[in-house]
This record gives C-alpha cells, structure tokens and sequence, in this order.
C-alpha cells in the first residue's frame, strides 16, 4: 500500500473538475433536484452541451502552471449525464451534445502535461429510475449496483492506467453491502492494480475526504474545497468573485493540509463552454509561481 500511495502522499495539490448538463445552469451541480426537475425537460441540457474544442486541454495547462500533481474529473455526477462513451448508460456525451469522449480528452490532456488521472463517479444518479427504489426494492438494488459496476468497468478499461476513483454520496444504500462495495472494487484493483480509491464507497479504502473543511484526518485524508465556498458547478462570476479565494488564502490552505499531512484538492467549476472562470485563472497562476519560487513545486 505504501508504494501505491507514495506520489499522492508527496502530491499535496489537485485540482477537483465539476463539469457537467448543470455548469449550464449556473446555479448549483444539485439544481436538479433541489428545484426538483422534471426529467425530460432536465434532458434538453444534453442537446445545448457544447464545450469548446481543446478546452479540456487548457484545463490541465492550468493545474499544472499552479502547481498541481493531479486532476480529478466528475465523470459523471449526480444528475446521471456520463462524460464518456458509455454502452451501460447512453445518457451520455457521444450521444448528444458535444457528440465527443470528453473522459478521453481529459486523459490525454493530463498525460500531456504528466498529471496524475482521478476520475470522480457518483454512486447516486438521478436520472436512473433504479437509483430512486433501490432502497426498498431488492431487484432494483441488485440492477443498480450492477450498473454502477459495469460503468467502473469501462472507466477502469478503456483509458489506460488511472490513480484515483474518487466515489461520492452513496445514498439511499447505507452500509457497504448495499453497495456490494468490497465486490466492486475488488473489480477495479484487478483491473487497475496500483488505483488510489476515496472513502465514500463506505469501505475506508485509502484516504478520507473531509469537505469544505480542513480537518486532519487519522490517516491519508484529501481536503475537497469549493474555490468559493458556494457550489461545485460553475455559478455565475458575478455571485462567485466576492466569494473566491485569494492567491494568499490558497497558499495557507497548502501549508495547513501540508502540516497535517493531507492533500489539497481544490476545485474549478467550468463555465459552459468549458473554459475557466477569470476570477480563477489569475489566483491559481499566482499560487504556481509562489510555489515554484519557493521550490514547494
Ligand atoms: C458532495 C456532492 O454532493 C457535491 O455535489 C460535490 O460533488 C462534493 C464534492 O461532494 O457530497
């Protein structure tokens, strides 16, 4: 285990993407539910999903001009829409939108600028009729957990090697069996033998992952960070510059989770169209600099 969690313990700084149907929303990655959606008018998202060509490249560009060792994706979040060519769920965008792998841009972006790979995969979907009765319906349960393996399957084979699966909310299920959590990831270990996998599959695994918060944890943690304090998802810059971190705030969160031993996985809300927010861009390059100067890079 040691030797698989080495360039993470020495990593300290990722960069956390949220794109998806809801960065067009500008509001929240949860607009979904919370404004409760119905799901056919939620669906036209899919057809207006344009990211820009070579967008998800710049992405990468970013995280390493600030410094970062790696990047962790939202493949697919809550709202089901999966970035990916997937057979398992043709909500997907190959199918509609931009009618491009963007899981595949990714990859190749972060292994053009040596950027460890993590690929973020909700356990919750709300587009999935199965996700919704699998608390209380056995044969629901038994086919959603089957989809959710067959996804792992094809993110675990068909991009080459990736360092992390970064698991999230694992509701309704409340305990690791309802997910057959130690099945699945016995599957993705075998398929990818040295992968870094989060807590929220509800086994322990490698590392805990507190939220919006800096607290130790006992053992290898990750800070996840909002870079406002607000929402995941991209919100509009207006609402977001007042909220957003300094180069200064940035820089103290590094040696905090340094001193403690965590890491740092700070995230991007993409605009629309892929591209990075401004009020973004300046901090993080001033934070790569500040960094390299003080040979912390
Ligand atoms: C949470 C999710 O519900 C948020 O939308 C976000 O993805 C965050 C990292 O994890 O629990």
């Amino acid at each position: 285990r040691d030797d698989r969690m080495k360039w993470w313990r020495d990593a300290r700084f990722g960069m956390f993407i949220h794109y998806g149907l809801y960065s067009q929303l500008g509001r929240n990655e949860w607009a979904m539910a919370l404004e409760n959606y119905d799901i056919k008018e939620y669906e036209k998202l899919a057809e207006t999903f344009k990211p820009k060509e070579g967008t998800i490249r710049k992405w990468a560009e970013l995280a390493k001009k600030a410094g970062m060792k790696y990047m962790v994706l939202t493949t697919r979040h809550h709202e089901g829409f999966s970035l990916w060519d997937s057979k398992v769920n043709p909500y997907n965008s190959v199918n509609y939108g931009p009618k491009r792998d963007l899981v595949k841009e990714f990859v190749d972006a972060c292994r053009e600028f040596d950027l460890k790979i993590g690929f973020y995969s909700s356990l919750m979907d709300w587009h999935h009729e199965d996700s919704w009765k699998c608390a209380f319906d056995r044969e629901a349960r038994i086919r959603f957990t089957n989809y959710i393996k067959e996804l792992n399957r094809e993110l675990m084979t068909n991009y080459g090697k990736i360092d992390i699966l970064w698991y999230d909310v694992p509701r309704p299920m409340e305990s690791p069996e309802g997910w057959n959590s130690l099945e699945l990831n016995q599957m993705v270990r075998e398929l990818q033998p040295h992968i870094i996998i989060n807590d929220r599959s509800l086994l322990p695994e490698d590392f805990g992952t507190p939220e919006e918060h800096l607290t130790p944890g006992e053992k290898d943690w990750e800070a996840c960070m909002t870079f406002n304090g607000i929402s995941w998802g991209y919100i509009d810059s207006e609402q977001a510059k007042p909220y957003s971190y300094t180069p200064q705030q940035i820089i103290r969160m590094i040696q905090k989770v340094t001193a403690f031993g965590g890491n740092l996985l700070l995230n991007v809300g993409p605009k629309p169209d892929g591209t990075i927010p401004e009020e973004v861009i300046e901090p993080l390059t001033k934070v790569g600099i500040w960094l390299q100067e003080n040979g912390k890079a």
